[in-house]
Formats: C-alpha cells, structure tokens, sequence
C-alpha cells in the first residue's frame, strides 16, 4: 500500500468555495450538474446536491429531492433526467425522448440514492423533516417497489437497460451488450457535450450511436416497460444498482420503522436483495462484477461499482485485498476502473478516472462495514479535491482535473464527507 499523499494543504477556503458551487448552480427548486454540459436536473446528481444543501441549508435540502419526485412517473419510475426548462445545450433533449411523464423527461432511471439521502435529511433534524419525510415515503417506495418489477432478472440481480441508466456511462461493463446493437438506422444527430468538454475525455462515436439507437428503440415501444425489456440487445446485471438500491431499501425501513410509517414488504424486499447478491459475485475473478443478462457473459471489470458492496450493508472481506491493490496502483481515490486492466484510460469518464461521489459511497460505506482503508478513500479524495478543485472527475494517476468545472456532486461531496475532518 502507497502512504496516503503528502501532508495535507490548508484547505480552510474550499467549503465556501463549495457552497457557492452549489448556489451558482441552484435553478431555483433544482440544482444541475454544472452550467453548460448538463443544463437540467439528474437524478443521483441531485441526490448528492441534497446532502451537500444539507450542510447549510436544510429546507433547500428537502426541495432538491421534492423536485426530484414532481417527474415521477405513474409506474413509479424517477426519470435520470428532467428537463424543467428547455435548453439547446444539452443532446438528447425532450424531443428525442419522447416521453409523457407529469414533467418533460428521459424515459430511463438512475442509480435511487435520493432514497438513502432522503432518510440523511430526516436524520440532520427529524422534527422539522418528519412530515416532509413521511410525504415522500410512499413515492419513494413505489420507485424501490418499481427496480424490483421491471429491472430484476432471474438470478435476482438489478440490471440497466440503457448505459447512461447505470451512471456509468461509458464503462467498460457495456462493451458486450453494446457490441450486440448494430445502430446503422440511428440517422443524424449532432452531439452538445463534445462542444463543452475535450472528446478525449468523453465517450466516443461508437458509443453515442448505441446511446440514441437505445432510446430510439424504446421510444418507438412507447416507453411501455414490459415492452422495453422484452428482447432488448442492452441488459445487464450492475452493482451500482444493485448495491445502491440494497441500501436505500435498508436505510427506508429502518427510518420507516422509527417514524411509524407503513413499511410494507419492504423487509421482504430487502432480504431478496441481499440473496441476490450473489449473483454479482464473479467466481472466475472473485469480486463483485456486472454481467450481460442476455448471454451470462462476466465484464471481468473490478470497477469502483465492485466496492459497493459494503455500502449495499455486506460483508465482504475478499473486496478489501482488491481495494488495496487498486489504491496501490492510483494514488488519488478509487478509478473508475482498476489500472491494470488493459482497459483502463486515465481521462475517458467511466473508463478510469477517479469520482468523488463514489469515492463517498465507497469511503463511507467501507467504514461503516469496519474496513480501515474507508478512511484512507476519504482521505485522498479530500486530498485531490483540495487541490485540483470541484470538478466532475480526476485522473487517477495524476489528480489533474477533468471534465466539467464547477461541479455540484464534487462541492457537495466536499461538504458533507470528504472535507469534514476527524
Ligand atoms: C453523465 O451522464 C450524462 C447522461 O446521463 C451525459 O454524459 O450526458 C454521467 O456521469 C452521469 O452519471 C451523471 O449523472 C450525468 C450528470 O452529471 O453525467
């Protein structure tokens, strides 16, 4: 194991910095990523805003998530994007999308950490966030209840049936399924995102045309759940999801118990989660993996969702040596993917570059499980934070910053964990 980085700098002016961030992006209700590449509300983006409003403002805390749950959808479904206002920056827009939810949006989701956060905002104050908690809570339960219908497979695994659900976007946990999609009808289209951040650092042709032939395709099934999943090229098994779902199931019925609040099956739920579990278990590479629902094919890709698993609230002895070697190999927080996979790139977004936001849940939910590197996680993401500044990502093997400036989930990230001390 490498020591942790050299002394830490006096970071004494960041939560200032990051509570501006927060402020500059705030859209009133809303917060978006950062200004110009992502110009609407994402659903695990507000999530960490909401912890980050936390730290200095409670009710705006609340109203992140409530704003959140104005575009759920009658099936229970929580759009990955909601498009609040219409905005020429950003591809694909309301129109690609086609959707008919209450507020214009994607027809897709995103890993539900809002529902874990939520109980966070109850926590930091349980008199003033009681009713506004227990508003929610049927909303929220219903998108949980919504995972466990139409994104389960039969070895009881959640998958994503679109890449940009996962939040991963460009991991190499897709190249499978994504080489089974022949996108040659996808027509024209013209990117935004490459005119905002350097393409180096962005997924590639290759990978947008199977973005836009994805949602094509379940545009033309009228977003019609039964319909989407039947026979799609894209389904597969992910930890993100699974892990981050496993836990807002806990941390929902624990903090339902408390408040009294009609908890369901949600025991129940919540035991299948944890047995299906092991369905993500890699034996060939052993630790935790995604897989292609459609042909059983393994990713073989120790990615920083792996190491969510103690977040998810298991055991998992065998990741630590994993965790170790993958901080070993990069000095500045856990990459996206581990160095030595010949598929590692140091700048290309989900394929190697280190994330704040994970490096939170993967910190935090290793020291709760009672692993000591969870600190050291914490530790050198504060340490490239307060050095390189809240921007969307890092190089792992550098710290130089890359992707978007400004960024909400780096300033929120910095406010509620990584810059807290102690
Ligand atoms: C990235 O994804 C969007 C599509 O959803 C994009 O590249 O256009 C991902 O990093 C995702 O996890 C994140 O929520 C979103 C906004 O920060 O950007």
């Amino acid at each position: 194991m490498t020591e942790t980085l050299a002394a830490a700098d006096d970071f004494s002016d960041r939560d200032a910095a990051a509570r501006d961030i927060l402020t500059q992006n705030d859209r009133g209700g809303y917060t978006v990523p950062t200004d110009g590449l992502y110009p609407y509300q994402w659903n695990w983006d507000s999530a960490f805003a909401s912890l980050g409003f936390a730290e200095f403002d409670l009710d705006r805390a609340w109203q992140e998530i409530e704003t959140l749950f104005s575009g759920q959808w009658d099936n229970g479904m929580v759009p990955h994007i909601i498009f609040h206002k219409p905005d020429p920056g950003y591809f694909p827009g309301p129109d690609v999308w086609g959707c008919n939810g209450p507020i214009a949006s994607s027809g897709i989701t995103q890993p539900p950490v809002a529902l874990s956060f939520a109980t966070r905002l109850l926590a930091a104050d349980p008199e003033a966030g009681a009713a506004r908690f227990a508003a929610l809570y049927p909303k929220m339960r219903k998108w949980a209840e919504w995972f466990l219908k139409w994104r389960r497979d039969e070895k009881g695994a959640i998958f994503v049936i679109h890449p940009w659900e996962s939040g991963r976007d460009n991991a190499p946990d897709w190249d499978d399924a994504m080489s089974g999609i022949d996108p040659q009808d996808v027509g024209y289209y013209e990117r935004r995102d490459t005119q905002h951040v350097d393409a180096s650092m962005r997924p590639t042709k290759y990978d947008y045309d199977r973005y836009i032939w994805l949602v094509q395709r379940a545009k033309a099934l009228d977003w019609d759940d039964a319909k989407v999943a039947e026979g799609n090229p894209f389904k597969v098994a992910d930890p993100t999801m699974h892990f981050i779902l496993m836990r807002g199931l806990r941390d929902l019925l624990a903090a339902g118990e408390a408040q009294d609040l009609d908890t369901g099956d949600m025991a129940a739920q919540l035991a299948e989660l944890e047995a299906g579990a092991d369905a993500l278990w890699n034996p060939g590479m052993g630790y935790y993996d995604s897989y292609n629902c459609n042909n059983g094919i393994w990713s073989n890709a120790l990615s920083n969702a792996s190491f969510l698993c103690w977040f998810g609230g298991l055991d998992a002895p065998h990741m630590e040596q994993h965790l170790a070697r993958v901080l070993d190999a990069a000095p500045y927080g856990v990459p996206s993917l581990a160095p030595f996979d010949p598929r590692f790139d140091a700048k290309r977004y989900w394929r190697g570059p280190t994330w704040g936001m994970m490096n939170m849940m993967i910190g935090e939910g290793a020291s709760e499980r009672g692993v000591a590197l969870g600190e050291e996680v914490r530790k050198r993401t504060r340490e490239v934070i307060g050095r390189y500044g809240f921007v969307e990502y890092f190089d792992p093997m550098t710290g130089a910053a890359a992707g978007g400036k400004a960024f909400t989930w780096t300033a929120a990230v910095w406010l509620a964990w990584a810059g807290k001390e102690g």
